[in-house]
């Protein structure tokens, strides 16, 4: 039978629903060896070290990038694939049109068969993490197999991981499954399999980040969904910022923006030097959990405890904390490499690649010598605009919620929803440009519900409703808003800036949450008017503005169709009040 050994270096700590999962895992995987992680600093350097002697890590300059590594993964795994994502429940109406399903027994049987022995040589690493602050009554636990070192390192980035998580474990007595190989990294052996009414996560043939690091988008996103929905809390696809106004006034907003949107940056970012006083506190650049509180408020916390960011186009003028952050103690994955063994990539004034993002001399006969979805990974403990309030175990409250998409034309630059119910349908009505997160073509508008198109572990009409509970049960909701950072001319530029700049619209979205802030009415919600953004030594072109805030009755009619015909495909499922809202609008625009 397995070389897997009876769990030799089992740590004291591990309750025994662990133990058991492990060892029939590892009689099924039979891997060479089993390591528990620990969580310790002198863990991840052995696990560097021995990725640096197998070759899955590159050392980088360590006079420059001290503590920095390179990763190239397989060519063919360099993004999600939401075309291999699956929600396995009973009922295939409870994943919804919105996912793809495959009946639960099915799916086992097709994953057991490609688990069967695939760890034979390796090492199968057992990774117990928490998602959320250990002390906090939000956060909820997991246990992570996995036979990639890359992952269990990264895992001590991005989660608090370790022996803390597994002592937690013990407590609650409950932890989500996950389990996860790389296989052969063959895109025809290629699953990510959710369970959600057992919560469990099985993926197979991928080292990427979001399919590998099952703590992130798999456990905090499909899972968590469901789970929410169960329990009474949202588990969203959003950024969470404290913006602090000159007077010392802290307000945190939570930004649903699609992949590759500009998360990172606006979690991170820094003041135009034309408003003094300003500064924005990260408490995460990637996933929310929201609760009710008792006074009224949504409370949030991030349940992650680092960043798996895009790299191109960080540089210390987009991005100045970023760009200091991932100069020390940071994994590259699919960056391009200067001769001097620097990480580059598109977008950095400084060096040039001597190798591209697959290792081979850069040509640029073969592209940009960074991949467009090159990622750095790091802990969050690195951000210089880190918020001590990341880890309040109750986390913040919430004044706005903000929903983003990339558009060329249609979305003004800011706009606010008339109320919960209204916010709701901007929300479930979102579109985005696709970009290079997940494999397929980029630069495809489609349906972006809350950002949560690819990571809804349910019928997204269940979550809509979910979504309205919500705002029944909050006496204080917060104003919810939607941002166009990507409008362009009939050229083909941007109109706005972006980047820091992007405070200037938050500024707004706060006084607005004050009962301040002018704004006229337009059948979609409330547009600030031109004089109302502080634009105070912005050098926009004349009729910019206008233009950025421009709502045109004859789009937004051909919109409104469209996201009814969309809206439309859930059926019973979709809520009448969302039905409501939309047939609301259209009369509005009717009557513009
Ligand atoms: C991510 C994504 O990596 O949304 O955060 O794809
Ligand atoms: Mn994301």
């Amino acid at each position: 039978m397995a070389t897997a050994p009876e769990h030799l270096d089992a740590p004291q700590s591990a309750p025994r629903n662990v133990r058991q999962w492990v060892a029939e895992v590892a009689a099924h995987t039979q891997p060479e060896r089993i390591h528990w992680c620990d969580g310790s600093e002198a863990e991840y350097r052995a696990l560097i070290q021995g990725m640096l002697g197998s070759g899955v890590l590159l050392q980088l300059n360590q006079q420059t990038h001290p503590g920095c590594y390179l990763h190239h993964s397989h060519p063919s795994d360099v993004a999600r694939v939401e075309h291999l994502t699956f929600v396995c429940t009973e009922q295939a109406a409870d994943a919804g049109p919105n996912n793809n399903w495959i009946a639960p027994g099915e799916a086992r049987a097709r994953m057991a068969a490609l688990f069967a022995g695939c760890m034979r040589g390796r090492t199968l690493y057992v990774v117990p993490y928490c998602m959320g602050p250990l002390d906090s009554p939000f956060a909820r636990c997991g246990v992570e197999i996995t036979d990639s070192p890359y992952v269990a390192a990264s895992m001590r980035l991005m989660t608090r991981m370790g022996a803390a998580a597994l002592e937690r474990i013990g407590r609650d007595g409950t932890f989500i499954r996950g389990l996860h190989s790389t296989g052969e990294l063959d895109p025809e052996r290629r699953f990510i399999m959710h369970f959600p009414e057992t919560l469990e996560i099985q993926s197979y043939g991928s080292g990427y980040g979001g399919n590998a690091l099952l703590g992130k988008k798999c456990h905090a996103l499909r899972i968590a969904s469901w789970q929410a929905r169960s329990e009474g809390w949202m588990a969203e696809h959003m950024l969470l910022v404290g913006v602090e106004n000159p007077a010392g006034q802290t307000h945190y907003i939570a930004c649903a923006f699609p992949s590759a949107c500009g998360k990172t940056n606006l979690a991170m970012l820094v003041p135009p030097e034309t408003m003094p006083g300003w500064k924005i506190w990260t408490i995460g650049d990637d996933i929310a959990w929201l609760h009710p509180g008792a006074d009224g408020r949504l409370w949030a916390i991030n349940p992650e405890a680092g960043y798996f960011g895009v790299v191109p186009g960080t540089n210390a003028q987009t991005n100045r904390h970023a760009n200091d952050m991932i100069q020390h103690n940071t994994i590259f994955t699919n960056v391009a490499m200067t001769a001097g063994r620097e990480p580059w990539w598109e977008g950095l004034e400084d060096g040039k690649p001597a190798f591209d993002w697959q290792g081979r001399p850069y040509d640029p006969k073969n592209g940009p010598a960074a991949h467009p979805n090159s990622r750095f990974t790091v802990s969050a403990h690195q951000n210089p605009s880190y918020s001590p309030m990341a880890d309040a175990p109750g986390g913040v409250p919430i004044s706005a919620l903000v929903f983003g998409g990339r558009r060329r034309s249609l979305a003004p630059l800011v706009y606010q929803a008339r109320n919960w119910s209204h916010g709701v349908l901007v929300g479930a009505g979102m579109a985005s440009e696709t970009t290079a997160a997940a494999t397929g073509a980029v630069g495809v508008v489609r349906r972006d519900p809350m950002a949560m198109q690819p990571f809804t572990g349910y019928n997204f009409g269940d979550y809509w409703a979910h979504w309205l509970a919500m705002g029944s049960s909050i006496s204080k909701p917060p104003g919810i808003f939607h941002v166009n950072w990507f409008r362009r001319d009939a050229a083909g530029r941007f109109l706005w800036p972006g980047f820091g700049e992007n405070l200037r619209v938050l500024a707004w979205i706060i006084e607005r949450c004050e009962g301040r802030g002018a704004a006229l009415e337009t059948p979609i919600g409330a547009v600030p008017t031109e004089a109302a953004i502080n634009l105070a030594g912005l050098d926009l072109d004349p009729g910019t503005m206008a233009e950025l805030l421009a709502v045109r009755t004859p789009d937004w009619q051909r919109e409104m169709e469209e996201i009814g015909s969309y809206l439309a495909g859930y059926g019973a499922r979709l809520p009448e009040a969302l039905r409501r809202e939309h047939a609301e609008v259209l009369a509005r625009l009717a009557r513009a």
